[in-house]
């Protein structure tokens, strides 16, 4: 049995997020985490919602709300959408806690102990009009390379060149319009990530032959690149204060952390809002300081979070020169596109988290997003492929095996796992077929190839299938009712099998499937390739009830209306 540490990229609090997000962060952690329990690790997942910086405070502006009510209340709103997912957290915390500001306060003092925290006066854009420095991506203006009106201070949009907020011809406030700028100068503190590359890219070496290869050869271009000393302050009114008793000036003037540099800690810091729960029985610090190495730990992300995880948030831990729990697995994820195009908010285009919730369960959406992770690419979300994998796999090849067998057994036989008959030849290959896939299953799960166990899976629930249409049970009643109570008998093992091994990707219908049978005791802990092959697990006698239908077939009528109210034309 082995520790796990798993922890997914933590939504910001601007608003519910789509189903891209969802895909490459916080699913495969819980199907990864649900698996690990299963096989009687003991596993950690901890997420939360990341709530710094400039965006929440806008938003909460736009709604009218103080900031720390606005971010109580979306924390609250992602939390019963992540719920309804069924993402088995073991805690779903808050950047803004009192935990994350005292671990993120501790370790800016420390790095400025050690000697990798410098203040520097830097010249940024202020505005009297909406009494603040603007950060860069606030201030537009026209690009002075392509003359597009509506570039960002930080980077032209159309000509994707990299600008200073003072390039623009006529800036101005992207947050009240005001073109009445000024350029100050303010204190910050900068973190002198130049001062540990070498550090960060001994450490990067010892692990990028591990890392799939999307997050290596990122870490590796941002260290090629060079680590800068970046800043890690910032004049907000919202965010982790810098700590009073080090830096007495900045404080008063009211500084605070950068949200990415409060972020990553709150991995940490949500461990300690777990413990705080129940300090009596948690140990958080058992599991970020880990001098021994018990712990394995693995983090899921979208490819655009890799260099934080993968090289600034790894020289901060160097940094601190404690034994911080450092990431041992990167998943990284490519996008979910939308018809080919991106999942827009502005242009309401693709599906949130909620809305898909309203139409269907969330087993559903677990399957499909999980089957078609952009793993090794890109991945396209359309509403065809979407209703067609639903049809064939979870109505077809799952759930109709399921309804078939036990409607057909208790018409036949009554409410028990019928009695009769001798494994023969079919069963035996059977058997053989299911540990063969089962061990392929395990072997992708173990590897985090997610769609590959998804495939695995489905191979699985066909097994079934093709064992069934060869039985042809309906037929072999009429000359051997035994033979047809063994292979009606065998079938419903499979079934309950199908309900421990699919948990992970649908743990609602897993949960119906397996209370379909009157086991003692029964539980959802795996069961070995060895072990399945028998498919004696479920005993006739056993008492069973017939569920009603797993999955609902979607019709071209379902098909039409998702797509009109989504839009789902090439974008
Ligand atoms: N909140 C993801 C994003 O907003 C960011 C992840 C933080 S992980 C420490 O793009
Ligand atoms: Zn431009």
């Amino acid at each position: 049995m082995a520790r796990h540490l798993i922890t997914s990229a933590l939504p910001y609090i601007n608003g519910i997020k789509h189903l891209g997000n969802m895909v490459g962060s916080m699913l495969p952690a819980d199907v990864y985490s649900r698996y690990l329990r299963q096989r009687g690790h003991d596993v950690l997942y901890i997420c939360a919602t990341d709530e710094h910086g400039t965006p929440a405070e806008l938003a909460a502006k736009e709604q009218g709300l103080a900031v720390d009510e606005f971010c109580a209340q979306a924390h609250d709103a992602q939390k019963a959408v992540y719920d309804g997912f069924a993402l088995a957290f073991d805690y779903f915390g808050r950047s803004s806690s009192p935990e994350n500001r005292d671990i993120t306060q501790h370790f800016a003092r420390k790095l400025n102990e050690n000697g990798f925290i410098e203040e520097r006066a830097i010249r940024q854009v202020y505005s009297p009009a909406d009494g603040r420095f603007l950060p860069d991506r606030y201030v537009e203006g026209t690009c002075p390379h392509c003359g597009y009106d509506k570039a960002r201070g930080d980077q032209c949009e159309n000509c994707t060149r990299v600008l200073d907020p003072t390039d623009l011809i006529d800036p101005r406030s992207a947050i009240s319009g005001s073109t009445d700028l000024e350029v100050r100068e303010t204190k910050h503190l900068f973190l002198l990530q130049s001062k540990l590359q070498h550090e960060v890219e001994a450490w990067v070496a010892r692990h990028e032959d591990d890392w799939p290869q999307l997050a290596s050869s990122i870490a590796r271009k941002w260290l090629n690149e060079g680590l800068h000393d970046r800043a890690i302050t910032r004049d907000l009114d919202w965010g982790v204060p810098v700590p009073a008793d080090t830096w007495p000036e900045l404080a008063a003037e009211g500084k605070v952390f950068y949200v990415w540099f409060d972020a990553p800690i709150e991995y940490i810091g949500a461990t300690k809002e777990w413990a705080d729960q129940d300090p009596e029985n948690r140990d958080w610090k058992a599991w970020w300081y880990d001098a021994d190495e018990t712990v394995r730990y693995t983090e899921f992300m979208a490819k655009d979070n890799v260099p934080f995880h993968t090289v600034m948030f790894p020289a901060t831990e160097l940094g601190v020169r404690e034994p911080w729990k450092k990431v041992d697995y990167v998943k990284a994820f490519n996008w979910l596109t939308y018809y080919g195009g991106k999942f827009s908010t502005s242009q309401k285009r693709g599906v949130f988290t909620d809305q898909a919730l309203e139409i269907l369960p969330a087993d559903y959406w677990r399957y499909f997003l999980i089957a078609n992770a952009p793993e090794s690419d890109d991945s396209s979300f359309t509403w065809e492929h979407f209703t067609a994998t639903v049809n064939k796999d979870l109505a077809d090849t799952l759930g109709n095996f399921v309804n078939r067998v036990l409607s057909f057994s208790k018409k036949r036989f009554g409410e028990e796992v019928p009695a009769g008959g001798e494994p023969g030849a079919a069963e035996a290959r059977l058997g053989e077929e299911i540990a063969r896939l089962l061990a392929e299953y395990e072997e992708h799960m173990e590897a985090l190839q997610f769609r590959k166990a998804a495939a695995a899976l489905r191979a699985l629930w066909s097994a079934g299938n093709s064992y069934l249409e060869e039985k042809a049970p309906w037929l072999e009643i009429k000359t051997d009712k035994d033979g047809a109570a063994l292979t009606l008998r065998t079938a419903m093992n499979l079934i309950h099998l199908y309900a421990v091994v699919s948990e992970p990707f649908i743990p609602a219908t897993a949960k119906v499937m397996r209370e379909a049978f009157a086991l003692a005791d029964d539980t959802a802990v795996w069961v070995t390739a060895e072990e399945a092959k028998a498919l004696v697990f479920v005993p006739s006698g056993t008492p069973f009830t017939v569920p009603p239908v797993l999955f609902a077939k979607l019709t071209d009528e379902d098909l039409a209306a998702y797509k009109e109210r989504f839009g789902g034309e090439e974008g």
